[in-house]
C-alpha cells in the first residue's frame, strides 16, 4: 500500500466525523487505528503477536495503539505484556502519556463483568483510534492483514476477515464446514447476505461504530454472538459492508475457549431471538 493512502483514510474519516454529526465517542481520535485484542490466557501468545501487529503498521507510519483487554487471566498473561512493553494503564479513560507516543500498548485489566463480548466493548470505548480493529490473539487472525483492512474503510464502514468468500478458509476443515453450514442457517433467518457472522475479525471506522452507541448493551454481551447483533445492526442501518477473505490457522498455543456444544446453543438461542424479537 502507498504510504500516503493511510494519510487519505485519516482525512476522509475526520472530515466525515465533523460532517456527520455522529453521536460522541468517549474519547477523542488520538491515533489513527486501535488494535483491540481480547485475551484470556493467551500468555504465550500476546507478545508475538504484539510484535507482529507492531511490524506491519509501524512501516506505514500510521499512528496506533494496540489495546490489550484481558479479563484477569490466571496464567498471567497481563504480567508478561507489563514486563514486555512495560504497559500504561489502558483501563483509564484518558492515558495522556500514551497519546504523546506514536506507537503505544496499552493493557486494561479486567476484574469484574468478565466475558468476551464486554471485553471487546469496553476495549472499544477505550480506544483512541480513528480506526477500530478486533482480532483474536492466538493467531487465528492474520496480523498481515489488518493494512488491507484499515485502507478499506476509505470505501466502507466495515471490512471483516471472512473465511467463507474467495480464497478464505480454515486449517481446521471440520470446523470450517461447520461455521459454513451455520451461517447458512444465520442468513436464512436475519435474512442477510454476510458470509462469516462468526468470523469476529473486523475494521470499522470510529463514527459509524459510535453511532450505535446507545444500543451498546444490546449488542456486547455473551461471547462470539455479539458478532452476529452488530453486523446485523449494520446491515440493517445500510452500512457499506466489505469482506475481505481470511485464512485462519490454528492457534499457535494454549486452548480455545470455544466449546463446540455451549457455543451452538447459546449462538441458535441469539440468532432465534433476533428473528422472533429483533434486537
Ligand atoms: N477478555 C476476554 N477475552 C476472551 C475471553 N474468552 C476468550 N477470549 C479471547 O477471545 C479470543 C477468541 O477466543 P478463542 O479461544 O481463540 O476462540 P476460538 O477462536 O473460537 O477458538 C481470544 O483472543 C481469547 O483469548 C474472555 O472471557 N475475556
Ligand atoms: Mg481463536
Amino acid at each position: 500500500m502507498r504510504p500516503f493512502a493511510a494519510w487519505q483514510v485519516i482525512q476522509a474519516m475526520s472530515t466525515d466525523l465533523h460532517g456527520m454529526g455522529a453521536a460522541a465517542a468517549p474519547t477523542p481520535p488520538a491515533f489513527d487505528v486501535t488494535v483491540v485484542l481480547p485475551t484470556y490466557n493467551e500468555r504465550d501468545n500476546i507478545c508475538d503477536l504484539i510484535d507482529a501487529i507492531w511490524r506491519e503498521l509501524e512501516s506505514l507510519g500510521w499512528r496506533f495503539e494496540i489495546l490489550v483487554v484481558d479479563d484477569d487471566s490466571p496464567d498471567g498473561t497481563a504480567a508478561v505484556v507489563r514486563a514486555r512493553f512495560g504497559a500504561v494503564d489502558g483501563c483509564a479513560p484518558r492515558a495522556e502519556d500514551a497519546a504523546q507516543a506514536d506507537q503505544a500498548v496499552r493493557l486494561c485489566v479486567r476484574t469484574a463483568d468478565k466475558g468476551l463480548a464486554k471485553s471487546i466493548r469496553h476495549g472499544l470505548e477505550l480506544a483512541r483510534g480513528q480506526t477500530l480493529v478486533v482480532m483474536d490473539t492466538d493467531f487465528n487472525h492474520d496480523p498481515a492483514m489488518i493494512p488491507q483492512m484499515v485502507d478499506l474503510l476509505r470505501y466502507y464502514d466495515l471490512v471483516i476477515g471472512s473465511r467463507f468468500v474467495m480464497r478464505g478458509g480454515m486449517e481446521d476443515a471440520l470446523r470450517y464446514r461447520y461455521s459454513q453450514f451455520y451461517n447458512v442457517f444465520i442468513r436464512a433467518l436475519l435474512h442477510t447476505q454476510i458470509q462469516d457472522n462468526l468470523s469476529g475479525f473486523f475494521a470499522v471506522r470510529r463514527d459509524r461504530l459510535f453511532e450505535l452507541q446507545p444500543l451498546f448493551s444490546r449488542i456486547f454481551y455473551g461471547y462470539g454472538d455479539y458478532f452476529i447483533r452488530l453486523l446485523l445492526l449494520a446491515w440493517r442501518s445500510n452500512w457499506k459492508i466489505l469482506e475481505v477473505p481470511v485464512f485462519y490457522i490454528l492457534r499457535r498455543h494454549g486452548d480455545s475457549k470455544t466449546g463446540f456444544w455451549r457455543i451452538f446453543r447459546d449462538y441458535t438461542a441469539a440468532v432465534l431471538r433476533l428473528r422472533l424479537f429483533g434486537l
